[in-house]
């Protein structure tokens, strides 16, 4: 038995270290890698089975060429000259009459490694294709920290062990970052009390003391609410102020009044008492750290309530204790120099720009020219973009020219002209960096190519020569692209074991000596005050909303990881689309445990089993995970409630910023669809 390094691909921030042990060509076990030093030797379970992902009897194998109506799922093999002759023709034609801009690139998070990841950016900019806006998953949050952060190193994860008061805020950690239940258990080991910050009693409860529920999209209110009480009993750190903040004293004197506990109570939902305990307990910590999650910011006011949560370990000088601070993402994109991937100097000039979170107007609506040719890769927006009908309805375009490249038959791809079939991580190589640590490791390809399967990169090469772009960067294999990059170490890399990188270990970016208290912000202090934006204090507004009764939460599920892990049988057998209510709005309603009822807003509408809970708060109803259609009663996924809608600031998505009505199943009838 052989025993080989390689990296989690996942969207996840945790990016472990794993063993992967090989009897012969075969993969026959995945282990955590007990030498990374984050994720410590422990994988969730997810990964624990990645050979039956590798091996799952629905990867594709041949490339697949449509031989049945949109959507209808029938196609037949044929080889990958075929295919990749096909899509030279038919982008030949688009281009010659639309243009290069009426071909549009979809990818999104499929793996994380840098090269694959990354590996579309030259061949469509040397294309002249249309431009994606990659911004579903969190810019307002990193716009938010960034308000008042600038480029500031965020926290080492580690620093968790040695704070007193952990604030979990909007993140289903047991779901979506296992590894820092490590760091949180040593603290509370020494006494450090933990909060849970969420719109419901998440299953990260359990490794709560507090769990405080607030009303969806009124965290930036919560946070006011506490910085009122910490202002009116004097309780800010006065002489870190002085030193290292800008704007306290604005804020307070203009901001903060109106949010005394009583207007906070009546916005969150949380009572004015309780609000006045976590101000205190907050002020009173010697090192809080707040991680923060991305659901709170994937709402209208996303990026607003980012940077007020942001303004909380300044004005108590959290920042200058091991162990205080907040950790909203690590700060890695500095480690390797990603434009020698991505090579923007291949575009000719800069073509449109479409956002991903409005693919659904992208396909119907926009004109001159309109999309006539579609790529997605590394991602499955039938199920995970926003405002699924309208998404469905662009995808069943009969003129429209769609390739997925997949390592199974998705809903986005049963959509697809041509089906390309692609490689999992153990079948290529690559570079990775992570975004809730300090870790980066190189990846060997362990086995060959499961069937005919390719991957991102020989993918791009060979679309590269079909389309007569005679560019030798598309002339290399991955490892060679990767040993280039390697070959000039950013300075931040080189201060690492590049040997050990080189070789595939997993190494320690290195971080400065006092780190916490270099703000790199234009005036070097933390920027409660920030003149450059069109707010320069902070403010609390609403979110959308809709017309309609339930807030939807639709948070993460363990079993699965955005829409990846739905091939997976042994995880997703059975559970899928629930709808968690409180029990007291479900017999207000007539609804009973266990019966079919129908969400549904002015978008669409899906249909769920309906699970009361006392864990879910009144007037807001819950449904974890992102399933495939099959996995779904009815015809929709959850993506048919959310809306196209972007953040206040940096055009993120905003899947939690959804309001629904629910009735009884066999009541649906009555309503419109779309
Ligand atoms: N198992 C699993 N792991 C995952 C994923 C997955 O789907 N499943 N997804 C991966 C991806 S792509 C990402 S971006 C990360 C995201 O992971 P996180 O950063 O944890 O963020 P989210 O999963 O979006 O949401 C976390 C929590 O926010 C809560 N929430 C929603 N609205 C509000 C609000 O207004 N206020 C507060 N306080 N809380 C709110 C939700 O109930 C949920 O518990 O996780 C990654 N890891
Ligand atoms: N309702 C709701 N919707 C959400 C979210 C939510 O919380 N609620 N979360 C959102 C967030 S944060 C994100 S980041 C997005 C993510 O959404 P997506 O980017 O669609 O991510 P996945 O659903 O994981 O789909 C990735 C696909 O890539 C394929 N793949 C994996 N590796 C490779 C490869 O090397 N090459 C190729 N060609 N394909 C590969 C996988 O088989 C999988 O089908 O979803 C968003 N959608
Ligand atoms: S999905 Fe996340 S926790 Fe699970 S193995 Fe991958 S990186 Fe680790
Ligand atoms: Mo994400």
């Amino acid at each position: 038995m052989e025993i080989l390094r390689s990296v989690c691909p996942y969207d996840c921030p945790d990016t472990c270290g794993l063993l992967i042990y090989k009897e012969g060509e075969t993969v026959v076990k995945v282990q955590g890698d007990p030498e990374h030093s984050f994720t410590r030797g422990t994988l969730c379970p997810k990964m624990a089975h990645y050979e039956r992902t590798v091996y799952s009897k629905r990867r594709l194998l041949t490339p697949l060429l449509r031989s049945g109506p949109k959507g209808s799922g029938a196609f037949t093999p044929v080889s990958w000259e075929e295919a990749i002759g096909l899509i030279a023709d038919k982008w030949k034609g688009i281009i010659a009459q639309y243009g290069a801009e009426a071909i549009l690139p979809y990818s999104y998070a499929g793996t994380m490694g840098l090269v694959q990841r990354n590996a579309g950016h030259p061949f469509f900019y040397s294309l002249g294709a249309s431009r994606l806006e990659r911004t579903i998953c969190s810019p307002a949050k990193d716009y938010g920290w960034k308000a008042v952060m600038g480029q500031t190193i965020a926290p080492h994860p580690g620093e968790l062990q040695a704070s007193d008061l952990i604030i979990l805020w909007g993140i289903s950690a047991l779901a979506t970052d296992i590894h820092i239940v490590h760091d949180i258990n040593i603290a509370k080991a020494k006494g450090a009390k933990v909060w849970l910050i969420d719109t419901y009693e998440t299953p990260t409860a359990k490794i709560s003391d507090q769990v405080i529920l607030v009303r969806p999209g009124s965290d930036g209110a919560l946070a006011l609410g506490m910085l009122h009480v910490i202002a009116r009993d004097k309780l800010a750190d006065q002489h870190f102020i002085r030193q290292y903040v800008q704007g306290y004293e604005e804020l307070a004197a203009t901001v903060l009044p109106q949010y005394t506990p009583a207007a906070v109570s009546k916005i969150t939902g949380i009572a004015a008492g309780t609000i006045e305990e976590l101000a205190r307990q907050y002020a009173a910590a010697e090192a809080p750290f707040i991680r923060m999650g991305s659901g709170l910011s994937r709402y209208g006011n996303g990026a607003m309530t980012v940077r007020i949560l942001t303004c909380l370990p300044a004005v108590c000088g959290a920042w200058k204790k091991n162990g205080g601070g907040v950790l909203t993402g690590t700060t890695t994109a500095g480690a390797f120099d990603s434009k020698l991937i991505t090579r923007e100097d291949l575009q000719k000039s800069a073509t449109r720009l479409i956002n991903m979170n409005e693919l659904g107007h992208a396909l119907n609506e926009v004109k001159a020219p309109p999309v006539m040719g579609l790529y997605v890769y590394s991602s499955n927006p039938a199920i995970t973009a926003p405002d699924q009908n309208r998404v469905l309805q662009g995808l069943a375009r009969e003129e429209l020219f769609t390739v997925v490249h997949e390592r199974f038959l998705t809903d986005t791809a049963n959509y697809a002209d041509v089906v390309l079939p692609a490689t999992t991580s153990l079948e290529h190589s690559d570079l990775y960096r992570a975004y809730g640590h300090y870790v980066v490791q190189r990846a060997f390809k362990v086995i060959n190519a499961v069937g005919q399967s390719k991957s991102n990169w020989e993918v791009f090469c060979l679309l590269a020569a079909a389309m007569g772009i005679d560019e030798p960067f598309f002339q290399q294999t991955e490892d060679a692209l990767i040993d280039s990059i390697l070959a000039k170490p950013t300075s931040w890399l080189q201060q690492t074991e590049m040997e050990k990188l080189r070789q595939g270990y997993p190494v320690d970016l290195p971080l400065p000596d006092e780190y916490k208290l270099q703000f790199q912000t234009p005036s070097g202090k933390i920027e409660i005050i920030n003149p450059r934006e069109e707010d320069p204090l902070p403010k609390y507004f609403e979110p959308y909303g809709d017309k309609a009764e339930f807030w939807l939460v639709n948070s993460p599920d363990a079993r699965i990881l955005d829409s990846s892990f739905n091939e997976r049988e042994d995880l997703t057998k059975n559970n899928t689309m629930i709808l968690q209510m409180n029990p007291g709005d479900a017999a207000q309603k007539g609804l009973k445990d266990g019966q079919l009822v129908v969400a549904w807003n002015e978008r669409g509408k899906a249909v769920f089993t309906l699970k009361t809970s006392a864990k879910v708060p009144a007037a807001v109803v819950v449904t974890e995970g992102v399933w495939w259609l099959e996995h779904a009663v009815g015809d929709r996924s959850v993506n048919v409630l959310t809306s196209q809608r972007l953040t206040d600031k940096a055009k993120g998505s905003t899947f939690y910023d959804v309001k629904v009505n629910v009735i009884a199943h066999t009541d649906s009838c009555h309503i419109e669809g779309r």
